[in-house]
């Protein structure tokens, strides 16, 4: 791996924390309204997959949605904007920290019933392949979404169709607060993918670097004819499932035990012992993206909330 994607990855996966801290400070603040789902812990997911798309490549997840848009390129500002529920926002203010997508960027959204965009994604892929391109689809969800019927209709049908698509499992040990063992028949998700023929690959999500390569080889699975991929990537959510989650289902020992595998902390390890770059390196990196939240959140507060006669405007696509 080279110095610069490294470096890019490690400055991906500090803009993901940070913007994620400073909407949470929003958010106490009152600024941000409705549900607000937070990815820290689980950088090393969206950075090493989307690290391995082409820019033809799709990426569609539920509501945990916003490490995703930025790291496919989505402006901070735009995005940070659409939480205040400003017009100025990547969905124009109507979608909020659930709904966001960006079309230029082929990132779909942000979906708040679990399970729902499974379908959807399947579709884009179905869509690619009926069209004859090399594109393929990254779909994301969580490990409760693995229970969903939406989840096992999809699957099948991908199965029959070998459609381009790699289901990737943010599997963060929970849904909500349910623990994976205590909503799943089969506690090693990773086995579902074997009833519909495909053979999945468990993956250290903690890990930015093995991340990237299995979605890679993924990519080259479909290309090579294997048909749809399914990755079940191993991972750690350490702030609540939304804002004001108790966290009474899990101990501090066990959120102590995973914070020492923090992405970011891997990532640096990995960047400090191998001598690709100094700590000062890293540090300018991490006042780089200070500069650009502060910026986001400054654009996003000084921007106007949508006009009341606007309040019916792009509910419906203009044929
Ligand atoms: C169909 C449906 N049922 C229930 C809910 C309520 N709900 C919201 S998030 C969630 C947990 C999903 O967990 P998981 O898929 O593991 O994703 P995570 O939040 O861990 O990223 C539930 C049950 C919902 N939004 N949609
Ligand atoms: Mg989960």
């Amino acid at each position: 791996m080279d110095k610069a994607t490294l470096l890019d990855w490690y400055r991906q996966m500090v803009l993901v924390r940070r913007f994620e801290q400073r909407s949470a400070e929003l958010y106490q603040l009152g600024k941000i309204g409705g549900f607000l789902h937070l990815y820290i812990g689980q950088e090393a997911v969206a950075v090493g997959s989307i690290g391995a798309r082409r820019k033809q490549d799709h990426v569609i997840t539920a509501y945990r949605d916003h490490a995703h848009a930025l790291v496919v390129g989505t402006d901070p500002g735009a995005l940070m904007a659409e939480l205040l529920g400003k017009e100025t926002g990547i969905s124009k203010g109507r979608g909020g920290s659930m709904h966001m997508a960006d079309v230029a960027h082929n990132y779909w959204g942000g979906y708040g019933i679990v399970g729902g965009h499974v379908p959807l994604g399947t579709g884009i892929a179905l869509a690619e392949q009926y069209n004859g391109t090399d594109a393929v689809v990254l779909c994301y969800m969580g490990d409760g979404s693995t229970n969903i019927g939406y989840f096992h209709e999809s699957l099948n049908l991908a199965g029959v169709w070998d459609l381009p698509v790699i289901y990737i499992v943010e599997n963060n040990q929970y849904g909500m607060g349910t623990a994976v063992d205590r909503a799943s028949a089969v506690p090693d998700i990773s086995t579902k993918a074997l009833a519909y023929g495909m053979e999945p690959k468990k993956v250290d999500g903690m890990n930015v670097i093995e991340v990237y390569e299995a979605t890679r080889d993924a990519i080259a699975a479909i290309h090579d004819g294997k048909g749809p991929q399914f990755l079940d990537v191993i991972t750690y959510r350490y702030e609540g499932h939304s804002m004001g989650d108790p966290l009474r289902y899990r101990t501090k020992e066990e959120v102590a035990k995973w914070r020492e595998d923090d992405p970011i902390g891997v990532l640096e390890r990995y960047i400090l012992e191998k001598k690709i770059a100094g700590k000062e390196t890293l540090e300018d990196i991490d006042q780089e993206v200070e500069k650009v939240i502060e910026q986001a959140v400054d654009f996003a507060e000084k921007s106007p909330f949508p006009a009341l006669d606007t309040l019916f405007d792009n509910i419906y696509v203009e044929a």
